[in-house]
């Protein structure tokens, strides 16, 4: 992962080539929030105790999109242990908005935190469900003793979530986590929705 940082003279914020903005998500700025431009799937900080988020399904054995090249990085043993994850209901390992956690194999990253997001359109309050899917990675992921964790944006591909909208769940949701996490990171691998969350980061995260 890139760590080599160039001033931004203009708003003192650090930057670098993958487009890496911090923000303080405190006053005395212990913690910080990181939106960059990537693919997750690259994605680690220390190694042990760093964990990715991936956007699942509530089957929890792959799929599309994000959740398949996590699949693919992770390599087959990460199926194997998603396996083992016991069904809450028939087919069922992680009703939308809770989270699982597993390790993360092959991936440079320690662990592989699981969310289901919400279907926009078939949810009766997706904002709800988002907010769930955010708070309770953030929550598996404190029990866990994770220090930096990295989100996509969920549901913001095959589950058609309006990019604005879940950039304003997923970065108040982030807000409520202040001290917990040395960093939390937003990797995303679309310019279109890095324009959308490092514009609804700097409106919520004003200093
Ligand atoms: N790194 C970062 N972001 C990525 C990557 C990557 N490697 N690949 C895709 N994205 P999606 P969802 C972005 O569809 O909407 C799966 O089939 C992508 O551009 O992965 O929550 C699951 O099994 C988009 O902005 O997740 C579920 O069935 C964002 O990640 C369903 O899709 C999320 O897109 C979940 O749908």
């Amino acid at each position: 992962n890139c760590r080599a940082y160039a001033m931004d003279s203009s708003s003192g914020k650090v930057s670098s080539s993958n487009g890496e903005v911090r923000f303080p998500l405190s006053p005395a700025a212990s913690s910080a929030l990181v939106i960059q431009k990537g693919d997750i799937t690259n994605w680690s900080i220390d190694g042990s105790t760093d964990a990715i988020v991936n956007p699942a399904n509530e089957r929890m054995l792959g799929g599309g999109g994000a959740d398949g090249a996590i699949h693919r990085a992770a390599g087959p043993e990460l199926l194997q242990v998603c396996l083992k994850v016991p069904e809450v209901r028939p087919g069922i390992r992680c009703p939308t908005g809770e989270a699982r956690i597993t390790p993360g194999f092959k991936l440079p990253a320690s662990h592989v935190i699981h969310t289901v997001g919400p279907i926009y359109d078939a949810d009766s309050n997706p904002a709800a469900s988002l907010a769930s899917a955010y708070r309770n990675s953030l929550r598996v992921a404190k029990e866990n003793s994770i220090q930096y964790i990295a989100f996509p944006a969920i549901s913001c591909g095959v589950y058609g979530y309006p990019y604005d909208e879940a950039a304003t769940v997923a970065i108040s949701s982030i807000k409520e986590f202040p001290n917990d996490f040395k960093e939390v990171h937003f990797v995303l691998f679309s310019p279109e929705i890095y324009d959308t969350w490092l514009n609804k980061a700097k409106e919520l995260l004003k200093e």
